[in-house]
């Protein structure tokens, strides 16, 4: 990586380096690949090649007992390990890019980043917010009978789904334990999310094979799921423990493309971690929706977010809270005259959806950054 040297650049300098960035691209249009960034390694990436170049670049000719150089041919569905141009905003897993490849190395440049439909990002160890997936539809937040599921943080979930633009869906893993006496009132808890209008979903995935309902629950479930998410991006979301990787690795077709192979056998030595990698459910052809596999994001913090904005994502209160006697009102069991304990009174609405909604707006109030 070259350096830059910090400074203030005239008018006159910057118009010169954008004309130049401009002729630049226009020269380079004919070599211009469609790709989809499929993992994402800090200041490396890799990504998947979805178009080839209008002109193939030709391997140079080589002069009769010279050695072959190194060259690598653009083959469609091909990962690429690229950089990205300076300037371009911070890149994420499921991005669509266009780039150049360079055969002459076997590495690529991404040129520039198509329109996204949806953004998660997170805080990184130093509050800085950080792209991690973009493009997903779905994020799938599981929770099962055992551990037992914290409400609040599938809330938290939810206020995340709505800001990022990406659809909710439930899932109630574990099924097969729900016969169970102290498991029961977990699967109430599920049609509480379902009243709100939420999607929803039961799975049974790594359960004991003895007894035959449980197979069949086991079958039921993941088809359910399956048909849910299919041609669809998803991110599976909860607390540890609760089966992620389990239907993740149920759900990918290869055994390859399990989350633990995928994180052992980096090509990109020991020292660099993964944000997230995209992991497609028909090999070769992500069109066809996959997962984004991302550790990081169970411990999602929704910190960045203002009081009003975590109103917003309380789709049943938000509509509620204007009608509290006091416009700054707390919504706290003692606030005089709110509007949301009024609902609870009147049983409209779940006391446990109001409290959830002042813990995470009391979070968002005393974080600095
Ligand atoms: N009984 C039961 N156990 C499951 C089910 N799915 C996963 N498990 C078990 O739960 C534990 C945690 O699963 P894992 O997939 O590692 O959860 P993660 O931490 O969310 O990725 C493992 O011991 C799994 O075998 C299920 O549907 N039923
Ligand atoms: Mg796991
Ligand atoms: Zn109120």
């Amino acid at each position: 990586m070259a350096l830059i040297r910090q400074r203030k650049l005239s008018k006159q300098q910057i118009r010169r380096i954008e004309k130049q960035q401009q002729a630049h691209q226009d020269d380079n249009t004919n070599d211009l690949i469609d790709g989809v960034v499929i993992a994402h390694y800090g200041k490396q990436l890799e990504v998947q090649v979805t178009s080839l170049p209008a002109e193939q670049p030709q391997k140079p000719s080589v002069a009769d007992g010279e050695p072959e150089p190194f060259w690598q041919p653009i083959e469609l569905h091909d990962i690429w390990r690229c950089h990205a141009r300076t300037n371009l905003p911070m890149l994420a897993t499921g991005d669509n890019v266009r780039w150049i490849a360079d055969p002459n190395t076997g590495l690529g440049r991404i040129e520039s980043v198509q329109p996204r439909r949806s953004l998660i990002s997170r805080p990184d160890r130093y509050h800085k917010l950080k792209p991690v997936a973009s493009n997903v539809d779905i994020l799938a937040i599981v929770f099962a009978p055992l551990p037992l599921p914290a409400p609040s943080l599938i809330d938290r979930y939810l206020v995340v789904c709505h800001h990022a633009e990406v659809t909710p869906l439930l899932v109630l893993n574990k099924a097969d334990l729900l016969s169970l006496e102290p498991h029961k009132e977990v699967a109430n808890l599920l049609t509480e999310y379902q009243q709100l209008g939420y999607d929803t979903v039961l799975t049974s995935v790594d359960c004991p094979e003895t007894v035959k309902t449980i197979n069949d629950i086991k079958q039921q479930g993941l088809q359910d799921l399956e048909h849910k998410i299919k041609n669809k991006m998803v991110i599976f979301a909860g607390q540890s423990g609760v089966g992620k990787s389990s239907l993740i690795n149920a759900l990918l077709p290869d055994s390859e493309q399990s989350v633990n192979v995928i994180s052992t056998n980096s090509k990109l030595g020991q020292h660099t971690t993964t944000t997230s990698r995209l992991l497609p459910f028909v090999n070769d052809d992500l069109s066809q929706g996959g997962i984004v596999d991302t550790p990081g994001i169970r411990e999602y913090g929704i910190w960045h977010l203002t009081p009003d904005d975590i109103l917003a994502g309380f789709i049943e209160l938000a509509p509620l809270a204007g009608l509290c006697k006091f416009r700054d009102c707390k919504h706290t069991s003692n606030s005089k005259g709110c509007a949301l304990w009024q609902a609870v009174a009147d049983g409209e609405v779940l006391q446990r959806r109001v409290e959830s909604l002042v813990t995470l707006q009391e979070e968002a109030d005393t974080q600095h950054y």
